[in-house]
C-alpha cells in the first residue's frame, strides 16, 4: 500500500469514460475531492477511446448523448463520429476539474473488501490504494468477446479487431473479410467495401437496419443553440420522448414494433434489388430483439459488385483465409473481427472479492443481478454504473447521470448518518430481480425469437430495465436506506481510517 494519506481515498472510481467522468464531476460538486479515477488506458474516453475503427459513430443524437451539465452547441453532426465524442470527453474532464484526479495507465487488478476496516483494498498495476467507496464504471462494452476461431493463429494475413483498431495498417486495395454484422460491423463494412479490392462478409445473423437520419448541423443552428440554449434543450427533450415512445413495444407489446419493422423492410427493398441477397439480409426475428441500427451505406455496400455475402457457417481459419462449412476457402489479406463484447461474463468481475474471498462472478452464479443496475448484496460500498439490467431504451449518458445521482445520494446519507458502509439487503435485491424477470418475460428481447448478448448462458436477460427512462430515474432519484444494511460507526464514514474509531461498528437496517 502507498504510504501516507494519499493512499486512502474516500472514493475510488474505476473507468474514465462517460460513467467515471460524470461521477468525478458530481463528487467535486459535493465537495468530495479525496478521490481518484483509475483507467487502464492512456487517455480518457472509455468506449470512445477504445473504439476507433473507421466509421465509428454514435447511434444516438449528440443532443441527448452528452451530459446535461455540459451542452455543446457546436456538434458538427446530429450523430457524432468517434473523434468528436472523444474530444468532448477530454474537454469535459478538463473543464470540470476532473483531469487532476485521473490515474491513467493504472489497471485495477484486484479489489477486496476488508470488513474489519470497512474499506476496499485496491491493487493496481501501478501500486495499491484503500478506499471507503468504490464506483465501478467499467462500461459494458469494454472487453471484446474474441470468440476462438480454429486456425486463426496460422492466418497469413492481418487480423483487425473492431475494439482495438490498428491505424498503422493500410487495407486499401486488399481482399478484406469481415466477421460480424452487429452495430460495429454495420459501420465498418461500407468503409471496407470502399477501400478494399474485394469484401467478403461472413454473416451469421442479419440485423434490422433503419434509414439513417444523420446530417451535418448547419452553422445557423449551432449559433442558435449557442445563443438560445433552450432550443438545444428542446431538441434533447424531443429525442428523449421519441426514444421513450419505443418502450411500450419493446417491453410490453412487441406487436407495436411492426411499423418499425415495415420501415426497415422498405429500406432493404429500396436499397437491395437482388431478391436472393435481400432474403439473406432479412432478419427472421422480431424488430428490436437484437439491437437494430441505422445506416444508408450498409445495404449498398453489401450489394456492391466487389462484395460477397457468405451465410454458410465458418468452419475454420486457414493460412489463406476463411474456410466455410461447404469446404470453400475465401482467400483474404485482412480479416476484421467485429464479433462483440463480453457483456454478462465481464472478466473484471473475477477481480472483485468480498471479505471471504468470494468473487462477484461467483456471487452472481448462475446469472448476474444488481439492484437498480448499481448495487450487489455481499459487496458493501460498491456501486456500479451500467451494471446488470441498467440499460434503458434511451441514451446511456442519461442513464449514467441517473445512476450517479443515486450513488451521490448514498454518499450523502452515509455522511449524514455517520455510516461506514451500505450493503443492499438480499431480500430487497431478490424481490427486485423477480420483478424484473417477470416484466422482461414478455419483452421483445426475451420473446422476439433471437439469440443476443442481452441474454446470458442461462437465458436470463441481464441487460435491460423493463420500463421507461422516467421510471428508472424516479427509482434512482435517491437511495432508500431501508433497502440497505448499514454499518454505523461514531466516526465519519468518509474519512481516513488511520483516525481511530471511538466505538465499534454495529450492523443495522433502517427498515
Ligand atoms: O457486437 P454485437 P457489436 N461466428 O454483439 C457475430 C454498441 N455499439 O460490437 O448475431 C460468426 O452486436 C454476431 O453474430 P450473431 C451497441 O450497443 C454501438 O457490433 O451472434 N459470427 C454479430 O453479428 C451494440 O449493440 C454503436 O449471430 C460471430 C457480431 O459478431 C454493442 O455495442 C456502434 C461469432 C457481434 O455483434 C455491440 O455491438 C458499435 C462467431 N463465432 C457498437 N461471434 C453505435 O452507437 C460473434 N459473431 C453505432
Amino acid at each position: 500500500m502507498h504510504s501516507g494519506d494519499s493512499s486512502f481515498l474516500d472514493v475510488a472510481v474505476i473507468g474514465a469514460g462517460f460513467g467515471g467522468i460524470c461521477t468525478a464531476k458530481r463528487l467535486l460538486d459535493e465537495g468530495i475531492d479525496n478521490f481518484l479515477v483509475f483507467d487502464r488506458s492512456l487517455r480518457v474516453g472509455g468506449t470512445w477511446e477504445a473504439n476507433t475503427y473507421p466509421g465509428a459513430q454514435c447511434d444516438i443524437p449528440a443532443a441527448l448523448y452528452s451530459f446535461s451539465f455540459a451542452p455543446k452547441p457546436d456538434w458538427s453532426r446530429l450523430y457524432p463520429l468517434q473523434p468528436e465524442l472523444f474530444d468532448y470527453l477530454q474537454k469535459v474532464s478538463d473543464d470540470f476539474g476532473v483531469t487532476p484526479h485521473l490515474r491513467l495507465d493504472h489497471e485495477v487488478l484486484d479489489l477486496t473488501w476488508i470488513d474489519e476496516d470497512q474499506m476496499w483494498s485496491l491493487r493496481t498495476s501501478e501500486g495499491e490504494w484503500a478506499a471507503r467507496v468504490v464506483v465501478g464504471a467499467i462500461g459494458p462494452f469494454s472487453e471484446p468477446a474474441n470468440p476462438h476461431f480454429e486456425g486463426i493463429e496460422d492466418f497469413r494475413g492481418e487480423v483487425q479487431r473492431s475494439a482495438n483498431w490498428d491505424h498503422d495498417r493500410d487495407w486499401s486495395g486488399k481482399r478484406i473479410g469481415v466477421i460480424g454484422t452487429g452495430a460495429s460491423g454495420v459501420q465498418i463494412i461500407p468503409q471496407a467495401q470502399a477501400a478494399g479490392k474485394s469484401l467478403t462478409v461472413f454473416q451469421r445473423t442479419p440485423t434490422w437496419i433503419m434509414p439513417h437520419p444523420d446530417r451535418p448541423i448547419p452553422g445557423w443552428m449551432q449559433n442558435l443553440f449557442e445563443r438560445v440554449p433552450a432550443t438545444q434543450r428542446a431538441l434533447r427533450t424531443s429525442i428523449d420522448l421519441a426514444l421513450e415512445s419505443m418502450v411500450p413495444g419493446l417491453v410490453w407489446r412487441p406487436s407495436l414494433l411492426k411499423g418499425m419493422e415495415a420501415v426497415a423492410r422498405m429500406h432493404l427493398r429500396r436499397q437491395v434489388r437482388d431478391p436472393e441477397l435481400r432474403e439473406a439480409l432479412t432478419p427472421q426475428y422480431m424488430f428490436g430483439c437484437k439491437r437494430p441500427t441505422f445506416s444508408n451505406k450498409y445495404y449498398p455496400a453489401m450489394a456492391a459488385s466487389n462484395t460477397e455475402v457468405v451465410t454458410e457457417g465458418i468452419k475454420r481459419i486457414v493460412p489463406e483465409g476463411v474456410e466455410t462449412r461447404d469446404g470453400r476457402v475465401h482467400e483474404l489479406d485482412v480479416l476484421v473481427l467485429a464479433t462483440g463484447f463480453k457483456v454478462a461474463g465481464h472478466p473484471f468481475y473475477d477481480r472483485v472479492h468480498d471479505s471471504n474471498g468470494v468473487s462477484l462472478t461467483e456471487q452472481w452464479s448462475p446469472s448476474p443481478y444488481c439492484y437498480m443496475g448499481t448495487a450487489a448484496n455481499g459487496f458493501p460500498n460498491l456501486f456500479q454504473i451500467l451494471g446488470p439490467n441498467a440499460a434503458v431504451y434511451t441514451s446511456m449518458v442519461v442513464v449514467i447521470e441517473a445512476q450517479v445521482e443515486y450513488i451521490i445520494s448514498a454518499l450523502e446519507k452515509m455522511r449524514e448518518h455517520g455510516l461506514s458502509s451500505l450493503e443492499v439487503r438480499e431480500d430487497v435485491i431478490d424481490a427486485y430481480t423477480e420483478e424484473l424477470d417477470g416484466k422482461l418475460a414478455g419483452s421483445v428481447w426475451n420473446s422476439g425469437g433471437c439469440a443476443s448478448y442481452y441474454l446470458d448462458a442461462n437465458g436470463r436477460n441481464v441487460a435491460w430495465f423493463p420500463g421507461f427512462f422516467r421510471q428508472f430515474r424516479a427509482r434512482t432519484k435517491s437511495i432508500e436506506l431501508a433497502d440497505y444494511l448499514s454499518r454505523d460507526t461514531s466516526a465519519q464514514p468518509l474519512r481516513d481510517p488511520s483516525t481511530p474509531a471511538e466505538s465499534g461498528t454495529k450492523e443495522s437496517s433502517y427498515s
